[in-house]
């Protein structure tokens, strides 16, 4: 089932085959969906996954270190969808107690339904078929994949929200029970890519997994190499994911902000974003300095800082 939109004008999509060599016109029950502006086959048509803002990590064999880093959040309640579970995690929302942890596979069982594996752990601090209420994750790590397209899913109760390369695949965005949602992205070159996802659980049962799927439209959880899966790690050789700058302060002063941090390896570049989710964009050039001036020029803002190139 395929339901579609598209704000502007000109644009089209047609049926195409997911296969592991790419992608071919047809109408089959195995498909996806391909995205052009402008009709295909006219002058001017574009495929729009080569628009995707999908930024490589690292070569593909720098992976150090297999696994997810985990940060766990309880709350004390009152998150029920996808944006407040953001909030949480951005720390705009009460956190009652937070745990971090590298786990080698995501498939967290804690009540009710346990999805697709059955082979699901507790939450990182909770105890399993117990069920405990209001709590969050924020996944991370480097998912090494070749050039082409990748699908995958997610099966959680309730919903989440997964980015590869810093492209959202698939998103439930409000509370419900255990069931599938599945995504594509398509890998401009082979190497290894960043992945968030963001899950929540509200009350009732508890569940996450996130799962790729296989060309014959089997499922493997992420992660699962022995069984074909994707490799993820939680760090790269060469930097990302290695000792991070840290913001230790943010203050006002006049029509400015001027943030400081320690830590991580110069150059730095800082960023701003307007909103949660939005796009990050440089301040300033790289800069060797472990503090900047910014102009606080809106009503609200995010700042971070990366290493600079
Ligand atoms: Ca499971
Ligand atoms: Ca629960
Ligand atoms: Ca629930």
């Amino acid at each position: 089932e395929v339901t579609w939109y598209e704000r502007g004008g000109g644009n089209n999509f047609e049926f195409v085959q997911w296969t592991d060599t790419g992608a071919a016109l047809v109408n089959s029950a195995a498909s996806t969906v391909k995205v052009y502006q402008n009709a295909p086959g006219e002058g001017g048509a574009v495929f729009l996954p080569s628009a995707y803002q999908i930024e490589m990590a690292a070569p593909a064999g720098s992976c150090l270190d297999p696994g997810f880093n985990v940060r766990f959040v309880k709350h004390p309640g009152g998150v029920g969808n996808l944006t407040q579970c953001e909030e949480l995690l951005a720390g705009l929302r009460p956190i009652t107690s937070e745990n971090l942890s590298v786990q080698p596979l995501l498939d967290f069982w804690s009540s009710g339904g346990q999805g697709n594996f059955e082979s699901g752990v507790p939450y990182p601090t909770l105890q399993p078929d117990v069920d405990d209420n209001h709590f969050a994750i924020e996944v991370t790590g480097f998912i090494e994949l070749t050039a082409g397209w990748h699908m995958f899913g997610f099966n959680s109760d309730d919903g989440f929200g997964l980015d590869i390369g810093g492209h959202r695949v698939c998103e439930f965005v409000d509370g419900r029970g255990v069931a599938d949602t599945n995504g594509s992205v398509y890998i401009p070159q082979t190497g290894i890519y960043e992945l968030r996802v963001a899950h929540w659980e509200g009350e009732g049962g508890a569940a996450g997994e996130l799962y790729y799927i296989n060309p014959d439209a089997t499922f493997v959880l992420v992660n699962d190499t022995a069984n074909g899966a994707p490799a993820v790690c939680v760090a790269v050789e060469g930097g990302g994911g290695g000792e991070a700058p840290v913001i230790t302060s943010i203050e006002v002063q006049g029509g400015n902000v001027v943030v400081t941090w320690e830590g991580g390896t110069a150059p730095y570049q800082v960023q701003v974003a307007d909103t949660i989710g939005g796009a990050w964009s440089n301040i300033g050039a790289p800069t060797n300095d472990t503090t900047a001036t910014i102009p606080a020029d809106g009503a609200a803002g995010f700042i971070r800082v990366v290493p600079g190139s």
